[in-house]
């Protein structure tokens, strides 16, 4: 089976998992604090998805959020796995989450898949293939005027309540634009931007496992995506992160010109 195929395979099975599986409270615990939650969920379905990524191809790199990179791993293929993207959401909303998995090879995109699981949307791209969503392909949406777009932002506490450098120009953004959207996964939020559904995206955080999928969905759905420093995004460290559905937009934000 090639990589695509399995990777296809792979988020099926994590979804259907995910959609029956019961889960109580007692089954989420916190990892650093009470806002940063895992369950028994996320840790199985990352096992899963390991297992079969290396039964078929053990000298790939699997980057995941519940566990360790393989120390015997060296091949060129670095898959980003994120078994649940949205934990809070999966825990209090029973919605609003997303299986993430992003395949790169040499530091260039081969492909990314997100599925939004309840509500069985599955987002995907392959380099230079276009963006999907389901059977549809999809594309970012062409609005240019500030005045007309929804930024969307995955923690809305981190972006305007607390301190970082880009602070300031964000409380001005959110009064500028027509609304802010917060949904609380960075993996849907991109996907919502490569559909059209939103037109800008900013994140103080976010981790390979985040956005490594999505951020190929977007860029086959014609938009662009950067630190928001405007520094390229890197590809193995925590980041921030801003996207944007034209480079106007991009430089626009850049040079806090709203
Ligand atoms: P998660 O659900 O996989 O933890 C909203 O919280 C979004 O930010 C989610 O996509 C969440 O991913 C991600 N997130 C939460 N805590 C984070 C952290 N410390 N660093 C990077 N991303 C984080
Ligand atoms: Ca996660």
């Amino acid at each position: 089976m090639e990589r695509f195929e399995l990777a296809m395979k792979g988020i099926m099975s994590a979804g259907a998992a995910l959609r029956r599986s019961p889960m109580g409270e007692d089954q989420v615990s916190r990892k650093t604090d009470h806002q940063d939650l895992v369950t028994c969920r996320d840790r199985e379905i990352e096992q899963m998805l390991r297992r079969e990524i290396l039964g078929s191809f053990p000298m790939d790199r699997v980057v995941g959020e519940e566990y360790p990179e393989d120390p015997g791993s060296c091949g060129g293929v670095a898959w980003y796995i994120d078994p649940i993207d949205g934990t809070t959401n999966f825990v209090n909303q029973r919605r609003n989450y997303a299986v993430s998995i992003g395949c790169w090879k040499d530091e260039r995109p081969l492909f990314g898949l997100v599925l939004d699981v309840e509500r069985e949307a599955l987002y995907w791209a392959k380099a230079g293939g276009g963006a999907w969503k389901n059977g549809s392909a999809i594309h970012v949406s062409g609005r240019s005027q500030v005045s007309d777009l929804l930024l969307t932002t995955p923690c809305i506490q981190h972006t305007f309540l607390e301190e970082h450098p880009r602070r300031g120009d964000m409380l001005r953004l959110a009064r500028a634009v027509r609304a802010v959207r917060s949904l609380g996964s960075v993996a849907l939020e991109l996907c919502q931007l490569s559909s059209g559904e939103a037109d800008m995206f900013v994140t103080v955080r976010s981790a390979p496992w985040d956005h490594n999928a999505a951020r190929v969905i977007l860029q086959e759905a014609g938009g662009c995506i950067c630190t928001m420093e405007g520094e390229e995004l890197p590809l193995n460290s925590k980041t921030t992160v801003a996207a944007f559905n034209s480079p106007e937009m991009r430089r626009l934000f850049m040079q806090g010109g709203y």
